[in-house]
């Protein structure tokens, strides 16, 4: 890492020559590239695995090479050579291992034995994994279940989420917040409210037969790159793409192909979006109104031709009190609110109103935010005006995150018990399942400063670096009377414990999983609600490594007392039975799993909303009337900036791989603030400069971040950005959607101060 940020222009367009630089430096850095490529071409294809990365779809006619160029690093940083050993940890205190960065900590490598903190020496030891279980179940055994955590990231597969889920509730509680609670929980909840499914209505076939895309808030060149390859061809066939987002990302701006020789060697790139409008953060309930307004006027010039009102008849409620709301928002609001001008919205809005098929593509930018769930309403509002959700090249497409998030929920990750067959459980394992509501994310790190949780479990993930307000819930954390942290490498999160603490390494998904049956198949879901069968075939990075699977059931074995219908070593065994039990609970969605889990491109669960059947109370598909049209609740106010955290093409998550953000032209530092040009200038400030910024959340708490530096940058006035994890101390716990409780990390109140 170098001291001084280069800001370059960008390294040509996303994908291209740069992108087979950054997979081959991660090569470089991470392994001996023997084999590496060979597992690489087994990534998602039928028969091989899953990619760890994110939860794109994976085509039935798979490329040579179905990976991007952060799905390989992702896969590679768990292929690492290095190994992170007991040597290491008596070499370091864990209260000096605090001190570290992100990316230092992960790059030690993969976690190597089981471990146990020891107090008196502040440091990691081994421990057999007898002993790391039947100390855990015994500190379970004496933890109150309604005063436990079993967290989830994203990443295990569908047999140890059911298994994960199917343990928490048998132990006594409903508290399994998952990383989609920081995510796309504002989908979950918008969508099941509106349409009556908690995930979006398209399929990969959708985006072969749209006319028109619109993006908001969703980076497709870092974080799904593999979408760039149907949305270039979507465009060379006629598809007009209009992105809405604060920063101009590449890849939505222009895109070369690296699987297209002759694009490659001729550097020509394929324009993206016909029009990018860059909206204030917090911007969009504004935007897509002013969207709406054109829309419902040019239905009025157009004698009422436009608007598809025999679909609103027949399926819609709520259209006229939408309708009235549109009308009596004036477009100076709207522009103010916005950031945007009457005549590029409208110009947007004739996109819209000439295509037959369109598609509604979202991320990040539209859930994490104080009213996440209106932008999402307004999203819905526009779609269904021209009955767009339940058609054939046209539907909402939230872009999910990890890799299985979307999977976990489905098979009963979730702290709403109303979202999981409770009674088909009970009457499958003769238990009396708990039917009060569990927390999720916010309430659990509420419970935490409150004293009130006393044991967390977490599978995968880094929860304490994911959170807002970490400063504050540190010190909480280690109040706790366990913490069981089970990984493939070491982060921040492992570095607070409870009072009995345990570090569990478990295998990757590139890696064989032997069992007593032989070798065994996990399964995923993908975006588009397909599940996929994926196989492990690297040796595993150490011979004391168990799979995600083994280590719930070894918990769970010393935890729960016996019931002979809870067969965890039958389960552990073999995984095809597991798979039985998901169908057996979900009979609709999965029925046969195990003889379809490796159809090529995925078995498709199906979703009502796509054949118009909405599982709303109404019935119906719900228009939303908004009350505001900025999705902060902060006011305007001198001095104060809506900031934006950001990742970079260079992490994955809390994972930091290195310090290029290649697409944006940063390099070589995280520790940045964004502005544009003119802010710098009215704030008295100029590039380069060292400043702090400081949380402006209105309640007694300081935050507050020293020494970054001020990076020129095209973003609207007012709205400013940097990178998460590092700018997460700034964000306060309430600041969050109001519905869904997703954190709002997207227009977060800051001030900034000169040093
Ligand atoms: N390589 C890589 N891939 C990943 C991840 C990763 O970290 N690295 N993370 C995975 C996970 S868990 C997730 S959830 C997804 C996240 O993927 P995204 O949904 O793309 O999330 P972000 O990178 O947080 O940023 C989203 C975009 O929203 C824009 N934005 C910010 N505020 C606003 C706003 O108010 N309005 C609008 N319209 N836009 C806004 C930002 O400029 C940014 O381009 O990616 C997954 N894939
Ligand atoms: N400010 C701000 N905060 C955010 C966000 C933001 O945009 N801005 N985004 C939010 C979002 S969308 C998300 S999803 C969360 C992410 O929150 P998390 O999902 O909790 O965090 P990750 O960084 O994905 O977790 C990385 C760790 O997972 C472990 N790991 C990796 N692979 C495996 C595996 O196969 N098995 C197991 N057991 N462990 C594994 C490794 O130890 C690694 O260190 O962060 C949220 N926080
Ligand atoms: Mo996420």
């Amino acid at each position: 890492m170098t001291d001084q940020p280069e800001h370059t222009d960008y390294d040509g367009s996303a994908g291209g020559w740069g992108s087979l630089r950054g997979i081959v430096e991660t090569v470089g850095r991470e392994m001996s590239a023997v084999g590496a490529l060979d597992t690489l071409r087994q990534q998602n294809k039928t028969g091989g695995f899953m990619c760890v990365s994110c939860a794109w779809g994976k085509p039935k006619h798979p490329h040579a090479f179905e990976f991007c160029e952060n799905g390989a690093k992702a896969t590679l940083w768990e292929l690492t050579t290095h190994r992170c050993t007991p040597d290491f940890f008596a070499g370091h205190t864990v209260r000096e291992l605090r001190s570290w960065t992100d990316h230092d900590l992960e790059q030690q490598g993969r976690l190597t034995h089981p471990l146990r903190y020891d107090v008196a020496s502040d440091r990691y030891v081994p421990c057999t994994w007898q002993d790391a279980f039947s100390a855990i179940g015994t500190a379970l055994k004496a933890s109150e279940p309604k005063k436990t955590v079993f967290y989830a990231s994203g990443r295990a597969s569908l047999e140890t989420s059911y298994l994960y889920a199917l343990f928490a509730r048998l132990y006594g509680h409903n508290n399994l917040p998952d990383s989609s609670n920081m995510c796309h929980e504002t989908t979950s909840v918008a969508l099941n409210e509106l349409i009556g499914s908690p995930v979006g209505t398209c399929v990969l076939d959708d985006f072969e037969k749209c006319d028109a895309m619109f993006f908001f808030g969703q980076n497709t060149g870092t974080n799904s790159p593999r979408f760039l390859h149907p949305l270039q061809k979507a465009v060379e066939r006629g598809c007009r793409v209009v992105t809405f987002n604060p920063i101009r990302e590449k890849g939505l701006t222009s895109f070369i192909n690296p699987q297209r020789p002759l694009q490659m060697l001729t550097g020509q790139e394929t324009p993206i979006s016909c029009q990018y409008l860059q909206p204030r953060a917090g911007g969009d309930i504004a935007a897509i109104m002013g969207l709406c307004k054109f829309v419902l006027a040019e239905d009025a010039r157009q004698g009422g031709t436009v608007i598809d009102h025999a679909f609103i008849a027949q399926h819609c409620t709520g259209f006229e009190a939408f309708h009235a709301k549109a009308d009596a928002t004036s477009w100076e609001r709207i522009e103010q609110e916005s950031g945007l001008s009457r005549a590029d919205i409208e110009e947007a809005g004739r996109v819209y109103v000439e295509a037959e098929r369109v598609i509604g593509v979202y991320g990040m930018g539209l859930t994490q935010h104080v009213h996440g769930f209106e932008n999402i309403a307004m999203l819905v509002n526009l779609l269904l005006m021209r009955g767009h959700i339940g058609r054939d090249g046209a539907g909402i497409c939230p872009v999910r995150g990890h890799s299985n998030v979307q999977g976990q929920r489905t098979v009963g990750i979730a702290e709403k018990p109303e979202l999981v067959p409770l009674d088909k459980l009970a009457e499958m394992f003769d238990f009396d399942p708990p039917r009060t509501e569990g927390m999720n994310t916010v309430a659990v790190c509420e419970g935490l400063l409150a004293g009130e949780v006393q044991a967390f479990i977490g599978l995968g993930g880094n929860f304490l670096r994911a959170i807002p307000d970490q400063t504050r819930i540190e010190p909480a954390w280690e109040k706790m009377q366990l913490t069981v942290q089970i990984a493939t490498k070491l982060n921040r999160s492992h570095l607070f414990n409870g009072r009995v603490a345990y570090l569990l390494p478990c295998l990757g998904r590139s890696e064989e999983d032997m069992q007593a049956s032989g070798p065994q198949t996990v399964t995923i879901e993908d975006s588009f609600s397909h599940i996929h069968g994926s196989l492990g075939h690297r040796e595993p990075a150490s011979e004391h490594l168990l799979s995600e699977t083994a280590i719930v059931a070894g918990i769970a074995k010393e935890t729960l007392a016996p019931n002979s219908r809870v067969r965890w070593n039958d389960w552990t065994a073999n995984y095809a039975v597991v798979r039985d039990l998901i169908a057996e609970t979900y009979p609709e969605q999965f029925h046969e799993m195990n003889e379809r889990m490796f159809e090529p491109g995925g078995f498709y669960r199906g979703n009502p909303a796509r054949e118009r059947e909405w599982k709303t109370e109404s019935g119906r598909a719900q228009f939303t009337a908004p009350s505001m049209l900025a999705a902060t609740d902060v006011e305007d106010a001198p001095g104060r900036y809506r900031l934006i955290t950001l990742r970079s093409n260079d992490q994955f998550n809390t994972t930091i791989y290195g310090y290029s953000d290649r697409l944006r032209g940063i390099e070589g530092t995280r520790d940045v603030v964004l502005m544009n040009a003119a802010d710098i200038e009215r704030a008295g400030l100029v590039a380069g400069q060292r400043v702090s910024l400081v949380g402006d959340a209105n309640d007694d708490h300081v935050r507050r971040i020293d020494g970054l530096e001020v990076v020129p940058f095209d973003l609207p006035d007012g709205s400013i950005a940097g990178y998460y994890p590092e700018l997460n101390p700034l964000i306060a716990l309430q600041h969050h959607d109001r519905k869904s409780k997703t954190p709002a990390v997207k227009a977060v109140p800051v001030r900034i101060e000169a040093a």
